[in-house]
C-alpha cells in the first residue's frame, strides 16, 4: 500500500504518507460539488484553515504552487512588480509562473539565509511614476526552503508589512510550512500570518496529508482568488475526499512537528562533527538541514549516490550542497543510521 519503507527518505517532507486516521476520514467523508460551494468537508477545512491562520476566509487548492500563483494573480496586474527573495520558491521553483501567468515583473533581492531586510525592501519599492512599473506586492517565504528552514520573527514580518503597507503594497506569505515555524517558536500560526494580507500553506508537506494547500486572506480577496482557481483548472468537485485528510492534518499533526525539529537538530549536530562537512547550525531552526561537502575527493553527487546505495535518500541542491528534511516517516534511528553512513563515506 505504501512506498518502499526500507529507505530513509530525507529528500523532502512532501514524501510523507497519510496516516490511517486520514485514510479513514477520506473513506467516510461527506462530499458535494465544491465548485458549487456544496462540499461540506471542504467548507469545514476552509473554515478551520481561516481560523488557525486568523484570517476571514480560505480557499482549498491542489498544490502550493497553484496557491502562490493564485495569490499573485489576485494581488497584481500585468506589468506590475513583485519584490521577493532570489532563492524563494515563487521566484526560483514555480516554472516562471509570475511572468507566465500573472504577467508580473519580479524584483529578486538577496536575503540572509532567505530572510529579507525591511530597509532594503523599503528602498526597492518604487515611488509613483509614469515611467516605472508599480510595485504591487512583497512575497515572503517562512520558513524558507533554500534558506534552510529559517524563520522570519513575527516582529520582522510586522516591520516589513508596515513598510509595504505604508507604500500601498500588499504582502503575501508563502507559509508552505508555517506550522513548523509556529511549533519551533511556540506561538500560534495566526501570529505569523497577521502582518500578511494573504498566506499560502500546505497540508501535504510535514502535516502528511496526501494532497492540498490553502490560500487564506480577507473575504473579498478569497472570492477573487476563487475565480483564478477556476481559471487555472483548480476547481475540483467531490474533493471532500481529499479535504478530509487536510482536516486530520490540522487537528492531529501539528504538535508532533517538534519531534521532526529535534531530529533535524540531531542530524545537524552530528553532521557538524564530521570532517569535510560544512554546516551553519544557526540556520537549522525547523525540519530542514542544508550542508556542504568540502572534500576534494568526495563530491556532493558522489555522497548522494553512495547514500542511495545504502538506502538513504537526500536531495542534492547544488554542486556542493545537500538538503535533508526530517518528517513523520523518518525516525530518530533513521537519522542515526544516516549519520553513521555519512561518517563511513567521509572517512573512506
Ligand atoms: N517545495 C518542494 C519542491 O519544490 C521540491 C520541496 O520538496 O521542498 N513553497 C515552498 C516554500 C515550498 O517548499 C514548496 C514545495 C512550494 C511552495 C510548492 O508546493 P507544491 O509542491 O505543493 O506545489
Amino acid at each position: 500500500m505504501n512506498r518502499d519503507d526500507r529507505f530513509v527518505d530525507l529528500r523532502s517532507d512532501t514524501v510523507t504518507i497519510p496516516t490511517e486516521t486520514m485514510r479513514e476520514a477520506m473513506r467516510t467523508a461527506v462530499v458535494g460539488d465544491d465548485v458549487y460551494g456544496e462540499d461540506p468537508t471542504v467548507n469545514r477545512l476552509e473554515a478551520l484553515a481561516a481560523e488557525r491562520l486568523g484570517k476571514e476566509a480560505a480557499l482549498f487548492v491542489p498544490s502550493g504552487t497553484m496557491g502562490n500563483q493564485i495569490a499573485l494573480l489576485t494581488h497584481g496586474r500585468r506589468g506590475e512588480e513583485v519584490i521577493l527573495e532570489e532563492q524563494c520558491h515563487i521566484y526560483s521553483f514555480e516554472v516562471g509562473g509570475p511572468a507566465f501567468l500573472a504577467g508580473l515583473l519580479t524584483r529578486p533581492l538577496r536575503g540572509t539565509y532567505g530572510i529579507l531586510d525591511p530597509l532594503e525592501i523599503q528602498e526597492t519599492i518604487r515611488p509613483e511614476s509614469l515611467h516605472t512599473p508599480r510595485t504591487a506586492l512583497v512575497c515572503l517565504e517562512s520558513p524558507t526552503n533554500r534558506g534552510g528552514g529559517t524563520i522570519y520573527a513575527p516582529t520582522l514580518l510586522q516591520d516589513i508589512s508596515r513598510v509595504a503597507h505604508n507604500a500601498g503594497v500588499a504582502v503575501h506569505l508563502d507559509g508552505a510550512r508555517i506550522f513548523n515555524a509556529a511549533v519551533a517558536m511556540g506561538i500560534p500560526a495566526a501570529e505569523f500570518a497577521r502582518p500578511a494580507d494573504s498566506v499560502m500553506f500546505c497540508v501535504s508537506k510535514s502535516l502528511a496529508a496526501p494532497i492540498g494547500s490553502l490560500v487564506v486572506g480577507g473575504h473579498e480577496f478569497i472570492e477573487r482568488a476563487r475565480r483564478f482557481r477556476k481559471l487555472l483548472g483548480g476547481g475540483m468537485r467531490q474533493v471532500g475526499v481529499i479535504a478530509a485528510a487536510g482536516i486530520v492534518a490540522l487537528e492531529t499533526m501539528v504538535d508532533r512537528l517538534a519531534e521532526d525539529h529535534k531530529n533535524a537538530r540531531l542530524l545537524a549536530n552530528g553532521l557538524a562533527q564530521i570532517d569535510g562537512v560544512e554546516i551553519d547550525l544557526k540556520q537549522v531552526q525547523t525540519n530542514i538541514v542544508i550542508f556542504a561537502v568540502r572534500r576534494p575527493d568526495v563530491s556532493a553527487s558522489m555522497l548522494t549516490q553512495k547514500l542511495r546505495e545504502g538506502r538513504i535518500l537526500v536531495h542534492q541542491i547544488s554542486a556542493d550542497s545537500i538538503r535533508c528534511l526530517t518528517h513523520k516517516d523518518v525516525s530518530r534511528e533513521g537519522v542515526l543510521q544516516t549519520l553513521e553512513l555519512i561518517r563511513q563515506i567521509m572517512v573512506s
